[in-house]
C-alpha cells in the first residue's frame, strides 16, 4: 500500500501534473500481469522532484492498466490523444531533403536512433537478473548474424576496461553510467549485469544493450547528411527484426520504458555549432519550437551545451511518422543555419 507523495511547490514534472488524489485512488491498488504497479511506475518521479516527466512503464501492459495516469502525460508531451492510433513510415524516397549543411561548417556530427524492447518480456524497471541476461543472448546472437557495413562485435561491459569505458563515453558512443533517473526507477538493477554495446568498426552503427531499453539501435556520423544515416539505421533495424519480434503496441508503436519514446521510439539528432544564435537564445528556441525540436546539450540529455554546439532534435516520436521526424529535423535545422548566416 502506498501513500500519495508529498510534492514540492517546485516540481514541474508531468507526474506531479497529472497525478491527482483520484487518478492515484483508481490505481494505488492496481497491477500488470507481470506484477508491475504504481509504485515502481512513480518512484523516479517521486525520488528526483525535479524530473521533467517522473514515470517509467514496466511492461507493455502497464499503458493500459496506468492508463489514467500515462495518456494525459503523452497528451502533453507528444500531443497524442487517446483517440489516435500511432502510424509508421520508414520510405526513404519520401524523404526529399538529404544533407541541410552541404558547406559543412556547422553540423559537427548526425545521429539517429530508435529504441526496441522484445516482445513479452518485461522491460528494464522489473526485469529479473536471469530475465535480462537472456535478453542480452538473443540480442547478441542476432546482431552477430548482420553483414557487410551492420557487422560488427559486442563489447559487454562487465568486463570492459576502464579506461575503454570512459572514452567510448566522451566520444559520445556510450551510455553514461549511473544515471540518477534510472537508478531510482530500477533500470540499473544488477549493472552491470546484460549490458553491453555492439558497434562496427567505423562506429557508424551501435547498438546499445540493456540501458533504459533493451536496445537503442544507432546510427551516426560526422557531417549533416541526414539521410545517409537513416538508410543505415533502417536498413540495421529491418535486419534486427527479422529475428526478434519487439514489443509493439497497435495504437502506441513500439513499446518504451520511457513514454517519452513511444511511437517511432526515434530521436534525430545534429550536434551542431551555433556561435552567433547561441547568445540569441530567444531566436534559437523559437525556431526549434516553431519546427518540433527539443535542445539538449553536448553530452546528452540532462547536460548543458558547450562551446556554442547543442544537440538538436526531433520532441515527436509519436503520432508522427519516421519520415516526418527527420523532415521536421531537416527543415528546422535549415532554418536554423539560415538565421546564424543572417546574423551579424
Ligand atoms: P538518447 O539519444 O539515447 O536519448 P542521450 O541524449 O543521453 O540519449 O545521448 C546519448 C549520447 O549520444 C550522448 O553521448 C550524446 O552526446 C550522443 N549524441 C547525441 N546526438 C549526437 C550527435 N548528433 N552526434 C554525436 N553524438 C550525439
Ligand atoms: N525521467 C527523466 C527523463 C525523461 C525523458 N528522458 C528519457 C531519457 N527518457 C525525467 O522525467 O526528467
Amino acid at each position: 500500500m502506498i501513500d500519495f507523495p508529498n510534492f514540492s511547490e517546485n516540481s514541474h514534472s508531468l507526474l506531479s501534473k497529472f497525478l491527482t488524489k483520484s487518478v492515484f485512488e483508481e490505481l494505488k491498488n492496481k497491477k500488470t500481469t507481470k506484477n508491475n504497479s504504481l509504485q515502481q511506475v512513480i518512484a523516479s518521479g517521486v525520488a528526483h522532484q525535479d524530473s521533467h516527466i517522473g514515470v517509467y512503464a514496466g511492461d507493455k501492459e502497464s499503458y493500459t492498466i496506468f492508463s489514467s495516469l500515462f495518456d494525459p502525460i503523452i497528451k502533453e508531451y507528444h500531443g497524442f490523444s487517446k483517440h489516435q492510433k500511432h502510424n509508421s513510415n520508414t520510405d526513404i524516397t519520401q524523404f526529399s531533403g538529404s544533407n541541410p549543411d552541404v558547406e559543412n561548417k556547422y553540423i559537427i556530427s548526425t545521429r539517429i536512433r530508435v529504441a526496441r524492447n522484445i516482445a513479452n518480456y518485461p522491460l528494464g524497471t522489473i526485469i529479473s537478473n536471469e530475465e535480462r541476461k537472456e535478453v542480452e543472448k538473443r540480442i547478441v546472437s542476432a546482431l552477430c548474424e548482420l553483414k557487410n557495413e551492420l557487422s560488427g562485435s559486442y563489447y559487454p561491459l562487465y568486463n570492459m576496461p576502464q579506461k575503454t569505458q570512459a572514452q567510448l563515453i566522451e566520444d559520445h558512443f556510450l551510455f553514461k553510467e549511473g544515471d540518477r533517473f534510472l537508478s531510482s526507477a530500477g533500470l540499473n538493477n544488477d549493472w552491470p549485469n546484460g549490458r553491453g554495446i555492439f558497434h562496427n568498426k567505423e562506429k557508424t552503427f551501435l547498438v546499445w544493450v540493456n540501458e533504459e531499453d533493451q536496445l537503442r539501435i544507432i546510427s551516426m556520423q560526422k557531417g549533416g547528411n541526414i539521410k545517409e544515416v537513416f538508410a543505415r539505421l533502417i536498413k540495421a533495424v529491418k535486419e534486427i527484426e527479422k529475428v526478434i519480434t519487439f514489443s509493439k503496441s497497435d495504437r502506441l508503436g513500439y513499446i518504451t520504458s520511457c513514454p517519452t519514446n513511444l511511437g517511432t521510439a526515434m530521436r534525430a539528432s545534429v550536434h551542431i555549432f551555433l556561435p552567433k544564435l547561441s547568445a540569441d537564445m530567444k531566436k534559437l528556441k523559437s525556431i526549434t519550437n516553431h519546427h518540433h525540436l527539443q535542445i539538449r546539450g553536448v553530452n546528452g540529455e540532462h547536460s548543458e551545451s558547450k562551446n556554442s554546439v547543442f544537440d538538436i532534435s526531433n520532441q515527436r516520436r509519436l503520432g508522427v511518422t519516421e519520415i516526418e521526424a527527420i523532415n521536421d529535423l531537416y527543415k528546422g535545422i535549415t532554418a536554423l543555419i539560415k538565421a546564424e548566416k543572417e546574423k551579424i
